[in-house]
């Protein structure tokens, strides 16, 4: 990415949900594509929090949420995406994403696993040796299911807090201004490089993005917490062997690790 790269956005200030641009091939039974950015408003009952990858370690999810005292009558949880692979519970993102309290986004591991569970792979990418081979053992209803489910999360989530807006994107972000995400401008590049890109971090880019109180990412796995700018990176490696979760608040937007 071109972190400078700001292309004008003025018209589309204000744009709450911008529709997916199409690329995406049609799904059945799904009558939409999915929306690029669903937003939250406040939770003015109970704390939110953002987690870094969880790559089928949702016991050691559980492990983590328990240390925060988490309340799921109360409180929200969001990924940041990969949510699946690697770990021993990929499946299990299916019963997550049911649960009222828990929002995700889109991962490339979760484009890699849609594409492939859906018949049309990714060219030239092997999911299997990204940790794809959990797929290759669910039977064709579950590889459906998951094809469904993952294929509709958004690119980006925006969550309303007491401080200003914050956004949950999963690699990486190609502008300085937030409002470029809802511009008819933003394409399939830009949303390519916010799965995969790693150039803010790269470049230890520490330009804030405008017009968004705070911008958490996952994807670069870290020793701990990393903020550039008002761009946090929150990826610890909860799903690695002896690695950690850090939970964000957004709120506060202080890390809790456990
Ligand atoms: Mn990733």
């Amino acid at each position: 990415m071109a972190p400078a790269k700001n292309r004008p956005a003025s018209a589309t200030a204000g744009i709450m949900e911008t529709m997916h641009d199409g690329r995406l091939e049609p799904r059945e039974g799904k009558a939409a594509a999915p929306l690029r950015t669903v937003r939250f408003p406040a939770n003015r009952g109970g704390r939110d929090f953002a987690v870094g990858d969880i790559h089928g370690c949702f016991d050691k999810l559980e492990i983590a949420l328990q240390a925060i005292r988490f309340s799921p009558s109360r409180d929200r949880l969001f990924s940041v995406g990969d949510l699946v692979d690697r770990g021993p519970q990929s499946a299990a993102v299916l019963d997550w994403l049911q649960r009222p309290w828990f929002h995700a986004i889109r991962g490339n591991h979760e484009l890699m696993t849609w594409r492939r569970a859906s018949g049309n792979p990714l060219p030239d990418i092997d999911h299997v040796a990204h940790g794809g081979a959990w797929l290759d053992h669910c039977d064709e209803a579950t590889r459906a299911r998951l094809a469904a489910a993952l294929a509709a999360l958004p690119l980006a989530i925006e969550v309303d807090t007491a401080e200003g807006m914050v956004g949950l994107v999963h690699a990486d972000f190609p502008y300085d201004d937030w409002q470029a995400i809802h511009a008819p401008g933003f394409d399939a590049d830009d949303e390519a490089a916010c799965l995969w890109s790693v150039e803010r971090f790269r470049l230890r880019y520490t330009q804030p993005v405008r017009n968004l109180r705070a911008l958490v990412h996952g994807h670069m796995t870290l020793p701990r917490p990393l903020q550039l700018g008002n761009v946090h990176y929150i990826d610890t490696g909860g799903w690695r062997e002896g690695g950690r979760f850090t939970l964000l608040d957004l709120h506060t937007l202080k890390p809790h690790r456990s």
